[in-house]
């Protein structure tokens, strides 16, 4: 990529306070990174000369990020919330065999092809708002060959659209039926864990620690495993019920502890002192109809980062629009849109453990969005509509 300048452009960069915004501001790109970022005015004379690209007086802001999906899956879950309306709860549903259950039914069925096809039409979705860089978590194995073809097709998305996939390894999402929990983390869950790793295709570890999934001891087994192997983890904890995983999490020292509705003002303290990211996830409180929100005002006090991601899964959130989650989390949690911009881009990048992107700065990836809007909060503000103008994936438009 040749150097070149982007002018006539508005800024969040998301590097200071108040958006980190820039009216009439430049960035210079090179070889795929950002190298200069300021107002218009004071564009360093060494740069003057470079092609420009005249961006029309638009908002950039860096490309969002989903730092929490479960984007590949078989079937869908239209019935069971068909189910929900008449009544039935999310864990009933689940104790009954059907929830998570029933998608690992279709993703076992389902081939690698099967897989790569049903997940690209929620992908482009996510990338028609600008999205760059999306985690995809695996869990609707529960077994060896489903777990890896999970993580294989996550992967294989890379080659078919230009973004960034980063792999999660979640074979603590459920336990099997007719299988004794612990027996399953042990004999299946963790051995899988070492195969994924050997055969380099996970980025990260997870679990589901709740009363209808796993026990803070059992995940920490499989945490202690992703020690041994060098690999990063994270956490859905408090999402129903407080059950200790946002405090195992910090213990851990995870990059990111997921949902949190539950979460206590401990909790946040120990988030903080572990630097560990409150990951909200509002649209599962939405579709769930929850009412106890994450403690959002304990988060602030105590300087826990909060990201924001979609949870796109068939379940409890069906949901392929960051922008849409950003509204929610503002709606819903009381966010500000602020707050929401820095939660799908420098705070999810550090859901993910990436210092390379999620502000506009020297030195990072020139992964941008370019915005038909005068002021970073409409982005939070509308419902349903885009105002994407351009996505930018490593200095380049795509
Ligand atoms: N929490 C979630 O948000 C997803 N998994 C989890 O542990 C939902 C999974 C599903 O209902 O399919
Ligand atoms: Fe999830």
């Amino acid at each position: 990529m040749s150097p070149k300048v982007l002018s006539n452009a508005h800024l969040a960069t998301l590097a200071g306070p108040d958006y980190g915004l820039i009216r009439d501001g430049a960035l210079v790109l090179a070889d795929g990174h950002i190298r200069w970022a300021g107002p218009a005015a004071d564009l360093p004379a060494e740069h003057a000369a470079l092609p420009r690209h005249d961006m029309g007086g638009r908002l950039i802001t860096p490309a969002p990020i989903d730092c929490h999906t479960h984007l590949v899956h078989g079937g869908d879950r239209a019935r069971e919330f068909e189910l929900r309306l008449q009544g039935a709860s999310y864990a009933e549903i689940a104790r009954a065999g059907g929830g998570i259950l029933s998608t690992v039914a279709a993703t076992r069925a389902a081939s690698e092809d099967d897989l790569v096809a049903s997940a690209l039409p929620r992908l482009d979705a996510l990338l028609a708002e600008g999205v760059t860089t999306i985690e995809v978590k695996s869990g609707y194995g529960l077994d060896h060959d489903t777990e890896l073809r999970m993580l294989r097709a996550a992967r294989r998305l890379a080659t078919l659209r230009p973004v960034r996939i980063l792999t999660t390894y979640l074979g603590a999402h459920a336990c099997p039926p007719d299988t004794d929990a612990d027996a399953y983390i042990d004999d299946i869950c963790i051995p899988t864990l070492h195969a994924a790793q050997a055969q380099r295709l996970v980025d990260a570890v997870d679990g589901f620690c709740e009363g209808i999934a796993f026990t803070p001891a059992q995940i920490a087994r499989v945490f202690d495993t992703a020690r041994a192997l060098g690999l990063p983890v994270k956490l859905h904890a408090e999402q129903l019920a407080h059950t200790g995983g946002t405090a195992l999490a910090a213990r851990y020292g995870a990059l990111s502890a997921d949902h949190v509705e539950y979460a206590t003002e401990d909790d946040a303290r120990a988030l903080a002192a572990a630097r560990t990211v409150a990951v909200l996830l509002p649209g599962a409180f939405y579709t769930l109809h929850e009412t106890q929100a994450p403690p959002i005002a304990a988060f602030r006090a105590h300087g826990v980062a909060m990201a924001l991601a979609s949870d796109c899964n068939p379940g409890s959130s069906p949901l392929t629009s960051l922008l849409l989650t950003m509204n929610m989390g503002c709606t819903l949690f009381r966010l500000t849109p602020e707050e929401a911009l820095r939660g799908v881009t420098v705070h999810a990048a550090a859901a993910l453990g990436l210092t390379d992107c999620g502000r506009l700065a020297p030195g990072l990836r020139a992964d941008l969005a370019v915005w038909d809007v005068e002021n970073p909060a409409e982005l939070a503000w509308r419902i349903g509509f885009n105002p994407l103008h351009q996505r930018w994936l490593k200095g380049a438009p795509c």
